[in-house]
């Protein structure tokens, strides 16, 4: 680190070029003191740092003040939404979405059962029945807000699992996973974006394996007969709108701001199925999906219907799809801010591909050549992974090898291209270490501001203290108000932060206290109406062949029932409404050794289902913290044994 960094107005050698150069002791707005120590005047104290200097902006968010931006970060491996405050990089909290989460019970509860398993293809459901009807796992990748006219709104949030086929809607008003659906024909999804203008509109979802479309064991290893996916799901039913059948692979996707466009890269045009196979030619491509075209194809009815779904062949000579060659194995790609320009990142290539939307109109009526869209391919170093902006013409990428991040400039990118004799390249920081995604504030939005940068690191090394073998990955945050970035912050993170959205917090207005007619536990209203219980009031057991209902309220620090009897084998479903308003008063419902634990926020009902297979007597306690009483927040289940 060099003096300036560490604070010093001038470091040593500066002043020494200066001062002997200006003969006198004040230099540059310092005074030589007689031991020779710098001081800096009073007026180089306050006055704007000298442009070779970034410009830092605060991080700091002291206590009880509040974060100006939003993170919806991936966690991969685990499977959850996290949300981040920004600057400070504090985690908010965890939305559970394909993981199972002991804390609120998702995964447990009868509303977040339905939404597990409503949206599962009929194979998955029948495959799932003897192990426990649900997927205990998912990989999810990419979180990302939904869009009206090219910037958030602040409805949904949008997100792949890799592992298991599935795109998932999480509602910003409440931060709960609302829906779920498993894409057919298509095996795993990657890239997920959604579509910016006019409005989401489309969830764009990439296939990345190529199977046998259907995949129903006939053909098992004629490979060349294995397809790969597009899909687009309309993200206001949460329904498959078509999908589209490439040649290749897709690994990451895009849309531009006009609404016409998709664009996925490709790493197997080779349509290999091993590693040596796959990255054997020298070039890939990224396709481009022409949605107006897709749109009248579905009208004219030119697909195949395929489980349910119109499936068009948008393999090579498709008027719906344009294949632009570029380097082996592209990875991310990223629309600017501007509207017109998106970079695919080379991977193996140390290149970017830079493209310009405005010719992919004449690439479709084949006026132009596929690579003529192409503005500039500046060389940027190892492993360009992914792509952000800043809202001024700059755009940054990953560099995963060299474990930077590289600032370089669109248009002297594209006047390099041209042959002009320019460096696109502004400025490099090192971050540790192998970075992934990175993302810029609202960078992913016509309302880029240019104001903070994370990479997202896969590797944390030595930066945090050791933990075991296995290590948090470290999410860092950059100042990149300035020309130069400037490394802030150090976040460590657990598995696994693939891609991160950061939001303003304008954009975004949860609510603190459930609606009663919630559409969540819609269910459990009409089951109660249909009981003739009242859920805000009633405490009640109700029987129904083998089946028993209990209904019961919270009110800190007191359940309306302190016992209820169960014969054993029976049926039972406990519905809790937690009938305290307060904002935070969230209570929590756990049996003991039964395994049963769900979170009831205020003005919600929540409901579990559980056969009563073991007979004696079980507390029920309150699981969230809520009260002074909170310990004595309990009551029994008995559970009375079966008769012979
Ligand atoms: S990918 S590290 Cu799953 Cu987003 Cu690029
Ligand atoms: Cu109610 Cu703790």
């Amino acid at each position: 680190m060099s003096d300036q960094e560490q604070g010093n107005p001038l470091s040593r050698r500066t002043l020494l070029a200066t001062s002997a150069a200006a003969g006198i002791g004040l230099v540059g707005g310092a005074t030589l003191t007689s031991r020779g120590a710098m001081v800096p005047t009073a007026e180089a104290q306050t006055r704007p740092s000298a442009p070779a200097r970034a410009a830092v902006q605060k991080t700091e968010v002291h206590p009880g003040e509040l974060d100006e931006y939003y993170v919806f970060a991936s966690s991969g491996q685990t499977g959850e939404l996290r949300i981040l405050g920004l600057p400070s990089m504090r985690e908010l909290m965890r939305v559970p979405v394909f993981n199972r989460c002991s804390a609120t019970g998702w995964g447990q509860t009868n509303e977040s059962l339905k939404v597990l398993t409503e949206g599962l293809l009929p194979e998955t459901r029948e495959f799932l029945k003897t192990r426990g009807g649900t997927y205990m796992n998912g990989d999810l990748h990419h979180p990302h807000v939904s869009f009206t006219e090219g910037t958030y709104d602040g409805r949904y949030a949008f997100m792949n699992d890799k592992a298991n086929t599935r795109v998932a809607r999480v509602r910003l008003d409440v931060m709960k996973c609302d829906k779920i659906i498993q894409l057919p024909n298509q095996h795993t999804v990657h890239g997920l974006r959604v579509q910016k203008y006019p409005r989401t509109g489309y969830v764009f979802c990439n296939g990345e394996d190529r199977v046998p479309v259907p995949n129903d064991g006939l053909n098992l290893t004629k490979t060349k007969d294995y397809h790969a996916i597009f899909t687009a799901i309309d993200g206001d039913t949460m329904k498959v709108a078509w999908q589209v059948m490439v040649d290749g692979n897709l690994d990451n996707v895009d849309a531009d701001y006009q609404g016409k466009y998709a664009f996925a890269t490709c790493y197997n045009s080779e349509e290999g199925v091993t590693a040596a196979e796959m990255t054997a030619n020298d070039q890939d491509w990224v396709v481009i999906f022409n949605l107006k075209r897709i749109e009248e194809a579905v009208k004219k009815g030119d697909f195949k219907e395929i489980n349910g779904v119109p499936v068009i062949d948008g393999r090579k000579g498709s008027p719906c799809t344009r294949y632009v060659p570029v380097s082996n194995s592209p990875h991310g790609i990223n629309t600017a801010p501007d509207g017109i320009h998106v970079v695919a990142n080379g991977k193996l290539s140390p290149t970017v591909t830079v493209m310009d939307v405005r010719m992919f109109d004449q690439l479709f009526d084949d006026k132009i050549k596929p690579r003529e869209v192409v503005v500039a391919e500046p060389e940027l170093g190892l492993g360009p992974l992914h792509t952000a902006y800043d809202g001024r013409g700059n755009a940054f990428t990953t560099l995963f090898i060299d474990s930077q991040v590289c600032k370089w400039n669109i248009d002297l990118a594209r006047r390099a291209y041209k042959g002009e004799k320019v460096n696109p390249i502004v400025d490099k920081l090192d971050v540790h270490y192998q970075p992934g995604h990175n993302h810029t504030s609202m960078g992913q939005t016509k309302e880029a501001d240019g104001k903070w940068l994370i990479s997202l690191n896969k590797f944390s090394k030595d930066r945090f203290l050791n933990v075991g073998p296995l290590k948090p990955e470290n999410d860092q945050l950059i100042d990149i108000s300035g020309d130069k970035m400037k490394l802030v912050h150090d976040g460590p993170s657990f598995a696994e932060p693939h891609d991160a959205t950061i939001v303003h917090r304008s954009k975004i207005n949860p609510i603190s206290v459930w609606e009663r007619a919630d559409p969540m536990f819609a269910d459990a209203v009409k089951q109660a109406k249909a009981d003739g219980v009242t859920l805000e009031s009633d405490s009640k057991v109700v029987r129904d062949g083998d089946k028993v209902r209990i209904y019961m309220t919270s009110s800190a620090p007191m359940f309306s029932l302190t016992e209820f009897q169960v014969k054993q084998g029976e049926h039972v479903t406990v519905y809790v409404t937690n009938i305290d308003s307060i904002e935070d008063l969230t209570h929590g419902f756990s049996i003991v050794n039964y395994g049963i634990q769900m979170e009831v926020a205020p003005q919600a009902t929540a409901s579990v289902s559980f056969t009563a297979d073991k007979p004696g007597v079980y507390w029920y306690y309150c699981s969230w913290f809520c009260h002074a009483m909170h310990m004595e927040m309990k009551g029994r289940m008995l559970v009375e044994p079966r008769t012979a």
